[in-house]
């Protein structure tokens, strides 16, 4: 695939002309340009990216007033980006210039309605930008595509649940069906999504988290006994070493970098462990404090970052342990024994496993020297109360589970759990995916919750575990799936594999799409497709109850509700995503006990019925309502186990090789800060100083140097599988970057051509986005000229 070609390209002007341009460094008028970003993340860069875009958004009147209720304590809506926790010493301007280009984005006065469908065909529609997709507007009413005229056209709502139920009732096996679920999707919708799937009969319930956080989960799941972080934001506001492992803090959790420079200023150390450094590993102006905007003072947000070969951190967290444990021999206080004996399982073999690894392959693993490791042991052993946080960086690799499993291992050496300022806390992506797992979205439910559901709910939850994204997709591919619902998200572009995950979707018999904007997933549809369009998070929901509010839960186990505070949403047609799944439900079930239509009049209904399903649910109504919502208990916080020992259990895993063989490089595909997702705002990359490119590929200079390439240079990258198979990209531009030897990295989704299907991580299913092993070679000439669209 050339660079620009389609699927996969990044921003261009919602011009369609220009729409159907390549993207990245090939529009003459916008050369691309490089220049390291010296500034400090946040400040006043983020204040005029936020203006650039209320501009572009024509948002002006209502951004501004949007942006003061986000996050807000009492009646406010939830920011629909990231999951960072809001701040809880009482929500004054708590928002970022990322949360803020999100909720504009949502926000625009552009719409996709049907006039817009009846000018251009799914074909000629196929061949525009990503960004062009999004960026024409809101979806205004249901859609459905019509193969004669290769258009979408309008739909009635009933109709497009008829047309849904119909053909779901005609499947011979309800597992014939699946259920993706994007990390936006509020609790309550989150609930009666699920509830229809298992009434139905599957537990295909595929989600996003499938790409994201799942090692995380199943690694605190066996080590802990639930499968979330322990820490909170007030630990965070007391810890005295905060580890940040494969995060963009400044790009992806904005908001975190109040929390680091905080830590700074009270004296904390702060280790951030990447292959890059990142913005957020330099220093900040925090966003809300406007005298240092004024005064443009910044803070520093890092005391030693450690450049970490990709896939190398569990062998740097080996190295800590085993620094420590080597201390331990002259020094009682580097361990915590009474901790360890009482609480933990399984230190004997971690213990002698550490002893046994050798500095060497350590060292040779991790791409760091000996001082460097033994240095962040030696924060690590200081610290009274450590944190480790993480995200994408340890989790999408063939051992995320190992490398958490890891972290915990280390942080239970110095007893650094269950109390305050320590413990192990995920950063979570979208705002709801963690709440999405703790209402039901679960491939692999657990027995008694099916129980607890089938009960309440009257229905029989089937057994059988359901399948999850790549699952998925290979079965849609086999012809064994034949029905795919998008509840949000991108599926298209999101998956690994973009070639052969579109394949499969087209091999559909019906694919449906709730939404809010249009995008590729649209245009990659079954043989019948519909496209629903759904209330976001910042518009009012007003059903026959009064105004609605849905809950969502963050990254540090806090649940509360978001109300929408546009009065008008973007179109009358409108239906919220609770009603949208009852139309669903009801169609396909027509004989169904369970009060679909009762539900959606009044959320408090559906909360009632979760409070009696979910543990930690107790009282949801009146708790959800108190000022800052509530927290669910994490039992391992309150060093409660419910592992089989009973006890946290120290992991013994192999360390895993991951040297690129000679010749070849490790690639890690990641996100822009322009973008979220899959929804790019524009072809810039502030912090890393990228302008007007996408199709790029961030290398060391040496390994530049070696295959005779200047910074610019059009390469070709090729992907090898594990199966031998191999997937190129063409015309991308090399560009020079401070990063370990070995290793490469570029943006997602457009990089998801290279990631194939079979290349999952056999602990988590994920599919290892961030260790593809690859070759760059310089493009020859006949391929450099300006890339064509297919
Ligand atoms: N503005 C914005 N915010 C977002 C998103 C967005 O797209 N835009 N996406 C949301 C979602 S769904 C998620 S899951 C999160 C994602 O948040 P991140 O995890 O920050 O996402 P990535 O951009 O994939 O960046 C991963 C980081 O890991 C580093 N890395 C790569 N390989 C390794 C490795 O082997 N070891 C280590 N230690 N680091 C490595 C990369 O250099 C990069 O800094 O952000 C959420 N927030
Ligand atoms: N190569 C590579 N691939 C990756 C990753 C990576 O790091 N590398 N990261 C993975 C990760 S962590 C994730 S989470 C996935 C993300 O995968 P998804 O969640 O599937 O993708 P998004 O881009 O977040 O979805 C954007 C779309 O959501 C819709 N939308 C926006 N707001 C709403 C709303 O309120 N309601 C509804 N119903 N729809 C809405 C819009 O139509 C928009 O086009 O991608 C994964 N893919
Ligand atoms: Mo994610």
């Amino acid at each position: 695939m050339h660079a620009g070609d389609n699927p996969g390209t990044g921003s261009h002007d919602d011009d369609p002309a220009a729409a159907r341009e390549p993207s990245g460094g090939a529009d003459p008028a916008r050369p691309p340009e490089f220049a390291p970003y010296r500034h400090p993340a946040a400040g006043w860069g983020a204040a005029k990216s936020v203006t650039e875009l209320l501009v572009r958004e024509r948002a002006l009147l209502d951004g501004p007033r949007a942006i003061k209720r986000m996050n807000h304590e009492n009646g406010g809506f939830d920011c629909p980006g990231c999951a960072w926790p809001d701040d809880t010493k009482g929500l004054h301007l708590d928002i970022c210039e990322n949360g803020i280009k999100h909720v504009t984005w949502e926000m625009t006065r552009k719409r996709v309605d049907r006039d817009f469908f009846a000018r251009h065909t799914v074909t000629e529609l196929a061949r525009w930008s990503d960004h062009a997709l999004e960026s024409r507007g809101r979806l205004t009413e249901p859609m459905v595509y019509d193969a004669e005229s290769d258009r979408y056209v309008p739909i009635g709502w009933q109709q497009a649940f008829d047309l849904f139920g119909e053909t779901v009732r005609a499947l011979d096996d309800p597992n014939r069906a699946a259920y993706y679920t994007s990390g936006r999707l509020g609790n309550e919708a989150t609930f009666l999504y699920q509830l229809m799937a298992r009434e139905l009969g599957t537990n295909n319930l595929p989600d996003c988290s499938n790409m994201c956080h799942e090692a995380s989960g199943r690694a605190l799941r066996a080590a802990l006994g639930t499968g979330k972080g322990t820490a909170d934001l007030k630990d965070w506001d007391s810890a005295d070493a905060l580890f940040i492992l494969g995060v963009n803090a400044a790009s992806n959790a904005p908001r975190m970098l109040t929390a680091l420079a905080d830590a700074h200023r009270r004296g904390a150390q702060i280790v951030h462990v990447n292959p890059l450094v990142e913005a957020a590993a330099t220093r900040t102006i925090v966003p809300h404090e406007f005298t240092d905007m004024a005064l443009f003072k910044a803070t520093a947000t890092s005391t030693l970052n450690l450049q970490v070969r990709i896939g190398g951190d569990m062998a740097l967290l080996r190295g800590i342990a085993k620094a420590v444990l080597e201390q331990s021999a002259h020094d009682p206080k580097a361990l915590d024994e009474q901790f360890i004996e009482r609480h933990t399982t399984g230190f004997a073999a971690y213990r002698e496993l550490c002893e046994r690894t050798p500095w060497e392959e350590l060292e040779r693993q991790s791409g760091l020297s000996r001082e460097q490791i033994l240095h962040a042991a030696r924060i690590y052993r200081e610290a009274d109360r450590s944190i480790f946080s993480w995200c994408l960086g340890i989790t999408q690799h063939e051992h995320g589970v190992d490398t958490v499993r890891e972290i915990v291992d280390v942080l239970l050496l110095r007893g650094n759990l269950g109390r305050e300022g320590a413990g192990p806390s995920p950063v979570r992506g979208h705002s709801n995916v963690q709440g999405n797992r703790t209402c039901g979205i679960d491939h692999r439910p657990a027995p008694e919750f099916l129980d607890r559901l089938s009960d309440v709910c009257g229905i029989d939850a089937p057994r059988e575990p359901g399948k999850d994204t790549v699952a998925t997709i290979e079965a849609m591919a086999r012809g064994e799936v034949r029905v795919f619902v998008g509840m949000g998200g991108n599926f298209a572009l999101a998956a690994p594999d973009t070639t052969y995950t579109c394949e499969a979707l087209r091999r559909c018999e019906l694919t449906v799409h709730v939404s809010t904007k249009l995008n590729r997933s649209h245009l990659v549809h079954g043989r019948r497709a519909l496209i629903l369009p759904c209330l976001g998070r910042t518009e009012q929901d007003r059903r026959r109850g009064g105004l609605q509010a849905t809950s969502v839960e963050d990254s540090m186990s806090m649940v509360h509700l978001s109300v929408g505070m546009k009065r008008r949403p973007a179109s009358p047609h409108l239906l919220s995503e609770p009603a949208i799944i009852a139309g669903l439900a009801r169609a396909a079930l027509p004989d169904s006990g369970t009060p679909w239509e009762w539900y959606v009049e009044d959320y408090d209904r559906i909360r009632d019925t979760m409070a009696k399903v979910l543990d930690g649910f107790e009282d949801f109504n009146r708790r959800v309502r108190l000022p800052l919502g509530f927290r669910i208990k994490q039992p391992a916080r309150e060093l409660v186990f419910l592992t089989p020992s009973g006890k946290a259990e120290f992991s013994a895993a192999p360390l895993p090789d991951v040297l690129p063989a000679p010749g070849t490089l490790v690639l890690g595909t990641m996100r822009s800060h322009d973008q979220w997702n899959t929804t790019i705002y524009s072809d810039n990359d502030r912090y890393r100083g990228v302008k007007n490119l996408r199709t790029l590929v961030f290398l060391n200079p040496d390994d530049m140097r070696e295959r005779g390439l200047a910074g610019f240079d059009p390469v070709d990258i090729t992907a090898t599988a594990r199966d031998g198979s191999t997937r190129s990209l063409h015309g991308y531009l090399a560009i020079p970057y401070d990063l370990p030897r070995g290793c490469a990295a570029g943006y997602m989704p457009e990089m998801n051509v290279l990631c194939a299907i079979g290349d999952h991580s056999t602990q988590s299913d994920q599919p290892i986005m961030k260790h593809l092993d690859i070759t760059v070679t310089p493009t020859p000439t006949a391929h450099t000229r300006t890339p064509t669209v297919e």
